[in-house]
């Protein structure tokens, strides 16, 4: 068993760059998950938890919110899945003397990649303002510490509980009580910088932010349209679903500037096809975007139909779903006959021809599913998009019938799940008048900063305590850097989390870390084994439960470290909350949650009979719409895209395959061929050629915003590739050191992480060690 952490950090030395693949997954998966999950967790753990990942009686896969079937396959994973548990469920803890011999200081200059690889942390740690070093503290100390800080500060405003969707609903719905009991609604979450678009054009829409879709719709569909989405990487289970929408005869098309392996072809490990044969074709076209295209390409899809409808009128448009069920129809319909064509060859880099065939598909269809994830949600317009997706599936009844829907696929396990428990920094009155009612005190009304307020405020010195719960805040948003330097204005950080991330290095003048056990382990409540549950992107609710003796004896659950550290913070304030009945039986919190949160009445009983069930969801379960007027609503949007000037580059930074978004498991991304290193960035060809720059050329790349400087990575070596013409794209998160704090997308201030203005130009030295060189 290799269960050694690296002393050095990586280099880049060694980079290779091979041929990029042409499809995904297959045995060469299975090689490449299960040998290092043995090699690192032992072949005992890696049997144990590749039988229970995804099961009824097992645990949630903490990797992504892909949905669960119906729990008839024997192995319900894939390869990024156990690349995460293996991350987790390693048996290498860190050593006390870790701790003495890495000074902050000397670990700041280390990447993601050699922070997570040291083991599990162990014990709490704490950095006090004089020192440079964490030392070991009791529970009892660090609560106290925390405490401390919490109780003193002036407004409870000064407060900022971050969390990412790693969590699950339990200790979501105790985190969100405890941040509105103390008094606040800064509740920033990563769906911030994730989803956050799919919420805000939806919701408009419909009346709900949430996938219309259920599991097997894939397999009953004519068409489904991806866009935006490397499933491959980031929801490989999902090739299952789109090959079930191949083998029964639909359609599928990719939208996207990069041809992703994925997207092109399948072979499932677990067909018999997968292991000997070619695979399934998946894309019947692959519609090449330009970065930021998306909007106009729904637009000039929705031309096409309403003009095939006044061709022949009543055989195109769904008159009965768009009378019955729709509102605003006639004022779309004339903006988007207006709209102009040769627009939207320009945004979108396409030819009429692709956008006709398109339309052609889309109108021949009686059942289809648009779905998509970050390359539609990180973009200025992407709440644009995303009501302009909700219009073009109105149009034809895409809306509560089999096969077809709007499925958003979300990015982390629970961040779906966090939202419905109240993890936001604007809940709705409503939500807020069931938590009053429920613990008799009033909850905040005022909104609360979601994470670019948050880092602006911790910026500007207005944030005294920063916690955040399974997170990376400081390399996850935008200008890194600047985050960065902000935090140490802090009084007091603390991260609840089961590994070493920057996050932990990068601190507040007093830092925490409170170490928790993670998602495969036993939970043990006074000698009862304790599950939690998730929502996945379809909305069901699924239990979790871990399987593998936690790695060491002191560890507490995340809901044991929300309940003690809010018992002890909100003494004497007035708040009457049972935090202790709480902590001893989940099935407390679950009671209630079924008393606050509409769709979980008989939480626990129905966890018990049912092992999983689906929320409710008004427009996919009855096409009734909980919008203002009760009907779904047709919304006229002003596209627009971005105009480059000469010489520069939109740059999108996206995801490696051997990463779990801050998390580097390896230094390979092996369908875009590149191996051994990550400061690469992909260049066409022909922008390469008329930028005078060639392929291998070391450069730096600066990211230009009116008024600001440039702000610059330097030494990334260029990678020639079939990126759509005028686009480029390198890895998140080296790459937040570039977005500026300003870029974030109308609406929802979502970075534009995927739309960043850069030039290029000759650098000198390649980056050679485990962090990139940033100005
Ligand atoms: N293994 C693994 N799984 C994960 C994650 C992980 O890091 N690793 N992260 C999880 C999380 S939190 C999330 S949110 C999801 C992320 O899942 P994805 O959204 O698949 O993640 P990215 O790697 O950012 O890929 C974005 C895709 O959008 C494309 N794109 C970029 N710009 C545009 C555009 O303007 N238009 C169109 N049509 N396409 C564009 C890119 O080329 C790329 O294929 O995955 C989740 N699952
Ligand atoms: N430039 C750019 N920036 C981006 C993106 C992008 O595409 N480009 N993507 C954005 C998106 S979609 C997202 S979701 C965010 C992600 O931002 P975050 O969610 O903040 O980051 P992660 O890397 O997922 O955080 C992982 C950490 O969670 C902790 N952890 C893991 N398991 C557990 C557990 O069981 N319990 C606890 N308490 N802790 C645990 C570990 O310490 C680990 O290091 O980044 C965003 N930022
Ligand atoms: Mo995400």
């Amino acid at each position: 068993m290799k269960n050694t952490a690296p002393r050095e950090d990586f280099t880049d030395a060694d980079i290779k760059i091979g041929k990029r693949a042409t499809w995904a997954v297959g045995l060469p998966a299975i090689e490449h998950a299960m040998i290092p999950s043995e090699e690192e967790m032992g072949t005992a753990r890696t049997a144990k938890v590749s039988l229970t990942i995804n099961h009824k009686r097992g645990f949630d896969c903490p990797s992504c919110a892909w949905a669960n079937p119906d729990h008839s396959k024997p192995l319900e994973f894939c390869e990024n899945g156990i690349k995460s548990i293996v991350w987790e469920s390693t048996p290498l803890t860190i050593p006390r003397e870790f701790w003495a011999e890495h000074s902050l200081t000397s670990m700041r200059s280390k990447s993601e990649y050699w922070l997570g690889k040291q083991g599990r942390i162990v014990e709490p740690m704490y950095k006090a303002a004089d020192s440079d070093n964490y030392v070991p503290v009791s529970w009892d100390e660090a609560f106290g510490i925390a405490s401390r800080h919490l109780r003193s500060l002036k407004s409870p405003d000064e407060a900022v509980f971050y969390t990412s969707g790693r969590i699950m609903n339990e200790p979501a719905y105790l985190y969100q009580l405890f941040a509105r009991a103390f008094g606040t609604n800064n509740l920033p979450d990563c769906s911030n910088m994730c989803h956050e678009a799919t919420g805000a054009g939806m919701s408009p829409a419909i009346g709900v932010g949430k996938s219309t879709i259920s599991y097997d719709d894939f397999g009953k569909a004519d068409l489904v349209i991806v866009m935006g989405q490397n499933p491959g990487t980031n929801h490989p289970r999902m090739l299952n679903a789109l090959e079930d929408t191949k083998v029964h005869g639909g359609e599928m098309v990719a939208v996207n500037p990069l041809p992703e392996a994925s997207l092109m072809r399948y072979k499932n490990p677990q067909r018999p096809s997968g292991l000997v044969g070619n695979g399934t074709k998946l894309a019947d076209d692959f519609l090449q975007i330009r970065i930021g295209g998306d909007q106009h390409l729904i637009q000039a899809v929705a031309k096409r139909v309403l003009l095939a409808e006044e061709a022949a009128p009543g055989t195109v448009l769904d008159h009965e779903f768009l009378d019955t069920y729709c509102e605003g129809f006639e004022a779309y319909r004339e903006h988007i006959l207006a709209t102009d064509d040769q627009e939207v060859l320009e945004a979108t880099g396409l030819t009429t021809e692709q956008i006709d065939s398109l339309a052609d598909r889309y109108i021949k269809s009686n059942a289809t599913i648009i779905t998509w994830c970050l390359g539609i949600t990180q973009h200025k317009t992407g709440v644009g998009t995303i009501a302009e997706i909700m219009n073009l599936l109105m149009l034809r009844g895409n809306i509560g019938k089999p096969g077809a829907g709007a499925s958003p696929i979300r990015g982390h396990s629970n961040v779906q799940g966090d939202r419905t428990m109240g993890i936001w920094e604007q809940m709705s009155d409503a939500f807020l008048d069931s938590v009053a009612a429920e613990f008799g005190f009033e909850p905040p009304r005022k909104h609360g900063f979601d994470t670019v307020a948050s880092m602006n405020a911790v910026e500007r010195g207005e944030v005294k305590v920063m916690m955040s719960m399974a997170g990376n805040i400081v390399a996850a948003i935008s200008d890194s850097k600047g985050a960065e330097e902000g935090i140490a204005r802090a009084d007091l950080t603390i991260q609840v989390s089961t590994k070493l991330n920057r996050s932990h290095i990068v601190t507040g003048r007093e830092a925490l870390i409170l170490p928790v056990l993670g998602r495969t382990e036993k939970d043990m409540q006074h000698g009862l084994s304790q599950y939690v549950t998730a929502e996945d992107t379809v909305c069901r609710i699924n239990a979790s439960r871990g399987e593998l003796d936690p790695v060491a004896p002191g560890l507490l659950s995340d809901v044991s470290v929300i309940c003690r550290l809010a018992e002890s913070v909100l003494e004497g304030r007035g708040v009457d909350i049972d935090w202790r009945g709480f902590e001893q039986h989940y099935d407390t919190i679950r009671d209630s949650i079924a008393r606050v949160i509409p769709g979980f009445e008989n939480f626990n009983s129905r966890m018990e009979n049912e092992i999983s069930f689906v929320l409710p969801h008004g427009p996919r379960d009855s096409r009734t719409f909980p919008t203002p007027t009760g009907k779904a609503q047709l919304t006229v949007r002003h596209a627009e895209y971005m105009q480059v000037p000469k010489g520069r580059l939109i740059l999108q930074t996206m995801r490696a395959h051997d990463q779990h978004n801050t998390t580097i498991y390896s230094l390979n991304d092996r369908y875009r061929g590149v191996s051994n290193g990550r400061f690469v960035v992909f260049v066409n060809p022909d922008d390469l050629a008329e930028l005078g720059l060639s392929d291998g050329q070391t450069v730096d790349i600066f990211s230009e915003w009116p008024g600001r400087p440039d702000k610059v990575l330097r030494g990334y070596r260029v990678v020639s590739y079939p990126s759509a013409r005028g686009c480029a794209a390198l890895y998140f998160p080296e790459g937040n050191e570039l977005i500026h704090r300003e870029a974030v997308a109308d609406v929802c201030n979502t970075p534009t992480s995927k739309q960043i203005v850069v030039r290029l130009e000759p650098g000198t030295t390649p980056v050679a060690t485990g962090r990139p060189v940033a100005e």
